[in-house]
């Protein structure tokens, strides 16, 4: 299903003289373009394995048909939003949804897809087929230690396959918390967590990082034992060096200041890793940019000051990985908006006047400042996403060659109707 070479180029062919137009308008007043394009072409974000089928909600689910039926057709999905993006180097696999049978196979496809293996997901939050103790009340917090034994040894198994297939990150989120009050001891289940977070942390190899995902409130409604950023940023603080907080865009309360989190938890040096989407309520984990776009770029405006601050690789820093799930979207399409949006709010944040905002915050200038940060905002820089991607071998407008090539189509033709993607 991957697009060959010239496909992409005889599409753009028709597009290149008004591309061009618009860039050469942009760039003619804006000085610090080619550095931009430079960091936009390296700048990549991982797509989960879980995001390339249709999600659901509790009250269910509609497959919209061609869903990858395994490992290898996820990762095909991921190499076309690739070859036509650019953008989505990287693929981020569940375990034990994506349990890769032929490690030197999983890999030689990702490599000629251009495809990088980010980081590992273990999955307590559910119970599986073949599992012998249940996590109806918790994994690693458990009351009983043959369940956090479990559930450690599960972590365990997942860096395994993690250092099989080169990746050099594990992603801990936990269901873990409390329904009801009375129902936990806080105290107990956090130092229970903290027992067997640091197990698996003791067998990380060398050069790989743990991310600490924290997450308000779902499936437990009271407490969760690993609820906000200051409770992931206790536990990565214990644990040592190699641990750090994983922010998910849709993990807050309501109208949290997650811009403020971001800066707060890069001058700790403790941020580790990103998941994108977008919410308005709630884990909405909706396409990214495409409820609070300003909200996104002003994230993006603390973390490129954060990592310039720090002297950070923008592309290798951090973990990128979009979190979304897509209930009524195409789920490729989704994923390309959301890349989009991600693409225009990194290079907005790119466009950031930083010697002129730091001025005015030294003069307590609160409108100046306020402009300097809305002056990158409403500068549309899609010319330099697309000139990017261009540069990069792909496509002037994805969205617009996958729907012309009618990619769900044929998807739909060569996987069938009622596909269900695995692990969902
Ligand atoms: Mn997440």
């Amino acid at each position: 299903m991957l697009f060959e070479k010239n496909r992409i180029t005889d599409y753009n062919q028709p597009l290149l003289a008004a591309h061009r137009r618009r860039l050469a308008a942009l760039t003619a007043e804006t000085p610090a373009a080619p550095g931009i394009l430079d960091k936009l072409v390296r700048f990549q974000v991982a797509i989960p394995s879980w995001a390339l089928g249709t999600g659901g909600t509790r009250f269910g689910r509609f497959p919209g048909g061609g869903e990858p039926r395994n490992l290898i057709e996820k990762m095909e999905d991921i190499g076309l939003l690739h070859a036509l993006t650019r953008s989505a180097g990287a693929i981020s696999l569940h375990i034990p949804w994506d349990i890769p049978e032929d490690t030197m196979h999983i890999r030689s496809l990702a490599a000629s897809l251009g495809l990088r293996f980010d980081a590992m997901n273990s999955n307590t939050f559910q119970d599986q087929p073949e599992q012998t103790l249940s996590y109806k009340f918790g994994s690693l917090q458990h009351v009983r230690p043959e369940i956090r034994r479990q559930a450690i040894d599960h972590n365990l198994e997942v860096i395994q396959y993690g250092i099989g297939l080169g990746s050099n990150s594990i992603n801990v989120w936990l269901s873990d918390g409390s329904c009801f009050p009375g129902q936990l001891n806080f105290r107990k289940a956090f130092e229970n967590t903290l027992e067997s977070l640091r197990e698996i942390y003791a067998s990380l190899p060398q050069g790989w990082k743990m991310f600490v995902e924290y997450k308000a409130f779902e499936p437990n409604f009271y407490s969760m034992t690993v609820g906000d950023w200051g409770q992931s940023l206790l536990y990565a603080n214990k644990l040592g060096p190699k641990a750090y907080t994983l922010v998910d865009l849709g993990h807050h309360l309501p109208n949290a200041n997650i811009e403020q989190i971001v800066s707060l938890l890069m001058m700790e040096g403790k941020l580790g890793g990103f998941h994108f989407n977008d919410s308005k309520y709630g884990d909405d984990d909706l396409t990214v940019g495409s409820i609070k776009p300003y909200q996104l770029f002003l994230i993006f405006n603390e973390l490129v000051e954060g990592m310039d601050d720090l002297g950070m690789d923008h592309a290798s820093g951090l973990g990128w990985m979009i979190d979304a799930s897509h209930n009524v979207k195409d789920p490729l399409e989704d994923l390309l908006q959301s890349l989009e949006a991600i693409m225009i709010s990194y290079a907005q944040a790119l466009l950031v006047d930083r010697t002129a905002l730091s001025a005015a915050r030294q003069d307590n200038d609160v409108v100046r400042a306020q402009e300097i940060l809305q002056h990158a905002f409403r500068t549309d820089v899609r010319p330099l996403v697309a000139e990017a991607r261009l540069r990069d071998g792909g496509a002037l407008d994805p969205l617009g060659l996958y729907r012309m090539a009618g990619v769900r189509k044929n998807l739909i033709a060569a996987r069938g109707m009622r596909t269900i993607t695995t692990g969902l």
